[in-house]
């Protein structure tokens, strides 16, 4: 038998297997998405209220290890409004977000502790026409839009 040809052949299977380990390993690198959803303006005995739309970001709760770099993926699925995730405890902001539209940021949490998640845009008023055909002007409170980050040692 051919020494060298094995050899080449267990070299070219362990790297195989090393590839193929690598590609499902970064697959699951540690990225989160979070989403700003949104709740359609609610009917209240026959008058809808847009005031009271609700914004949540979802999951509002997530947790990371400290140190760990993590990738934030930011969804707006909200239909009229920008929206923008910032982390004030660690200097972090997304891009504005339009609707329908998503980002990515990187960061790497460097203290332990809770912290708040927040959409830091000021007020905003936004002028639009509903699906009931009806020009609604929507002030837009996005200090609501809160979560929390747990950073764990
Ligand atoms: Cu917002």
């Amino acid at each position: 038998m051919n020494q060298k040809f094995l050899i080449i052949g267990v070299v070219a299977v362990v790297l195989v297997i090393a590839g193929i380990s690598y590609y499902f390993m970064s697959a699951q690198s540690s990225a989160i998405i979070i989403r700003l959803v949104t709740t359609n303006p609610p009917a209240q005995g026959g008058l809808i209220l847009p005031q009271n739309e609700k914004r949540n970001w979802d999951p509002d709760v997530i947790e990371l290890t400290v140190g760990t770099p993590v990738t934030i993926v930011v969804v707006n699925n909200d239909d009229i409004e920008t929206h923008q995730l910032a982390i004030p405890d660690f200097g972090v902001t997304s891009q504005p977000i339009k609707p329908f539209e998503s980002t990515t940021f990187e960061f790497t949490p460097t203290k332990i502790g809770n912290f708040t998640f927040i959409d830091t845009r000021p007020q905003e008023i936004y002028n639009y026409t509903d699906y009931r055909g009806v020009d609604v002007q929507q002030t837009v409170n996005h200090s609501l839009e809160k979560g929390t980050l747990i950073v764990k040692p």
